[in-house]
């Protein structure tokens, strides 16, 4: 039997069956553990967001779950703090909380992967059997995608995975004149009535990015299908793009898996575009028969393409987690440091905390909330009772930890009818830099200060502001990052979005992670979330503190205050 025949079966019967496979692992490599320089004296170190030992981290690839764990897989450079000599590293956890390092699941060992094994996703195959598919960079640097399926199924930790001998799968050619550096980073295939497996491919043409798709029946030969999915010009390389159904009936949160349409079904095509590194999505009918996407609100409309995070946040993926019926969001965030200071400390990038995600029942939007089992960190609560905050009031948060904490507080608003007035639409990002926590206003600047430092020399604001724009009520979230940090190496810059809530009839509500360089937010129950990394000189470890502020001319009433400090995670 020839080493190709043997992945066929292999895989026929990881489709069909329960076998073993008699092929050696791929590879060896070391193990992260003993190459730790972890140093917990480091200020800026994450104590429960997801981030190795050391060394360059990106996008999340391939997550599942799998005999009772999380697997999670990832970018990872093992050489240094900036990208290059890209593999797969694995980690797995019992709760997305607590992550427990495994060695490299996939790096560079064929032609097809030779110069760098790149994000790709996993799909579970009929019988419960996870495949990932992946891109590799072949000996031209080539951009072509690959199979790998785990050598041993009974082991739950899917410690090794076994190429196929067949790679590339998909690969650009003369005749199908793909771009041969841009297609990269193919989805979580979902099955077709007609036993067809799809997957989409990130690319462009152009300056049109597009959404390439490959059909299947076996998953291992595969066909390009005669029409992207989707595509749009102007919007440049189309990075992980990821492809789902989403639940248009109540219970909502209720996650779908990839391959199930129906009509009380709507699916959502995020891309993370290159050229702007943001993560977009659009929500629309997914024709089966006709393999046709067509969303509501397509990228003609800059204005109203939404986004996952209007903060620092790329190259996320989502998964079914169907041990507890949920559609589960990771993401990538960069560090706002400089490159010298990343090597200094040895590491860059995190994750965000998991997001469980679903359609709003508006159906306008996605609403994004952290996963439950987060709240198993939680101690020490602080509660306060409701309370009236005047304009120019700051009011210190005490009893918790400052920089290790989670924070929900929720606002009301009686005298909206004083909101400053906005007389022509801008661009939200703009209006919070130009509008920072300083900028004193008539309904708000309210929220939080966070890693603030005696004296206020440094802090990091994360509030909302209202102005009547159009007789309606228009609500801003800001994370204002512009004092976080008395280094001005940092990428101090402030972000923003408009929230859709009626700050009438609803209360502003925000809910806010903060861990040692992070700062996670989410207004509105999830409706905007925004991420920022911060690296206070000053308001570090005991030396910061926390505030309700509000600096608004006219008060406003916390409705609820609940804080927790955070206990650290066993992550990597
Ligand atoms: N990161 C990977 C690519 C992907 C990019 C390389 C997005 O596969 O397009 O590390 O951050």
């Amino acid at each position: 039997m020839t080493i190709s025949s043997i992945f066929l079966v292999a895989l026929f019967s990881l489709i069909y069956g329960n076998a073993v496979l008699p092929i050696e692992a791929t590879h060896h490599v070391y193990n992260l553990q003993s190459l730790s320089t972890y140093s917990s004296k480091q200020p800026y170190r994450t104590a429960y967001h997801f981030q190795p030992l050391k060394n360059w981290i990106n996008d999340p690839n391939g997550p599942l779950w799998y005999g009772g764990l999380y697997h999670m897989f990832y970018q990872y450079n093992p050489k240094g703090a900036v990208w290059g000599n890209i593999v797969w590293a694995h980690s797995v956890s019992e709760d997305l909380v607590n992550w427990r390092p495994l060695d490299h699941a996939i790096s560079p060992s064929q032609p097809a992967d030779i110069n760098g094994c790149w994000s790709g996703s996993a799909t579970i195959l009929p019988g419960g059997k996870p495949a990932m598919l992946y891109t590799g960079i072949d000996p031209n640097k080539h951009q072509v995608q690959n199979l790998a399926i785990p050598k041993n199924m009974s082991d739950p930790l899917l410690r090794e995975w076994v190429k196929s001998p067949k790679n590339p799968l998909m690969a650009p050619t003369i005749a199908n004149k793909i771009n041969s550096s841009s297609f990269r980073d193919p989805t979580t295939a979902w099955l077709g009535k007609d036993g067809y497996w799809r997957v989409l491919i990130g690319s462009k043409t152009n300056t049109r990015g597009e959404a390439i798709m490959y059909k299947s029946k076996n998953f291992v030969n595969w066909v390009q299908a005669k029409y992207p999915l989707h595509s749009a010009e102007g919007t440049g390389m189309w990075e992980c793009p990821d492809f789902y159904p989403v639940l248009n009936k109540i219970p909502f949160a209720f996650g779908l898996d990839t391959s199930v349409n129906g009509n009380d079904v709507r699916h959502v095509l995020k891309v993370s575009l290159d050229d702007t590194k943001h993560d977009h999505y659009l929500i629309g009918s997914y024709d089966t028969a006709k393999d046709n996407f067509i969303p509501d609100k397509g990228f003609e409309d800059n204005k109203s393409v939404l986004r996952y995070d209007y903060g620092k946040y790329y190259a996320s993926k989502t998964f079914f987690d169907d041990g507890k019926n949920r559609r589960i969001l990771l993401g990538w965030v960069n560090e706002s440091s400089s490159v010298a200071d990343d090597i200094k400390k040895g590491w860059s990038g995190i994750h965000t905390i998991p997001r469980a995600i679903w359609l709003h029942k508006s159906g306008k939007q996605l609403v994004q909330w952290p996963v439950v089992e987060i709240e198993k960190l939680r101690m020490n609560p602080v509660y306060w009772p409701a309370k009236k905050v005047k304009g120019g009031e700051l009011l210190q948060v005490a009893g918790v930890n400052a920089v290790q904490s989670d924070v929900e507080i929720s606002f009301e608003v009686n005298e909206i009818g004083k909101a400053e007035v906005l007389d022509h639409w801008i661009d939200p990002q703009i209006l919070c830099s130009r509008k920072g926590a300083a900028v004193k206003g008539a309904v708000g600047p309210f929220g939080l200060l966070v890693f603030a430092s005696q004296g206020l020399k440094e802090y990091t604001a994360v509030f909302f502001r209202i102005f009547k724009y159009q007789h309606q009520n228009l609500v801003l979230m800001c994370s204002d990052q512009s004092r976080s940090s008395l280094n001005k190496d940092n990428d101090m810059t402030t972000y923003g979005t408009f929230l859709d809530v009626d700050p009438l009839h609803e209360k502003l509500s925000l809910r806010t992670l903060i861990d040692h360089s992070v700062v996670e937010s989410f207004g509105g129950e999830g409706k905007a979330c925004i991420t920022a990394r911060v690296y206070p000189t000053l308001a570090i470890n005991d030396k910061a503190k926390l505030y309700a502020f509000n600096y608004g001319t006219t008060a406003v009433k916390i409705t609820r205050l609940s804080a927790w400090s955070m206990k650290k995670a066993k992550d990597n």
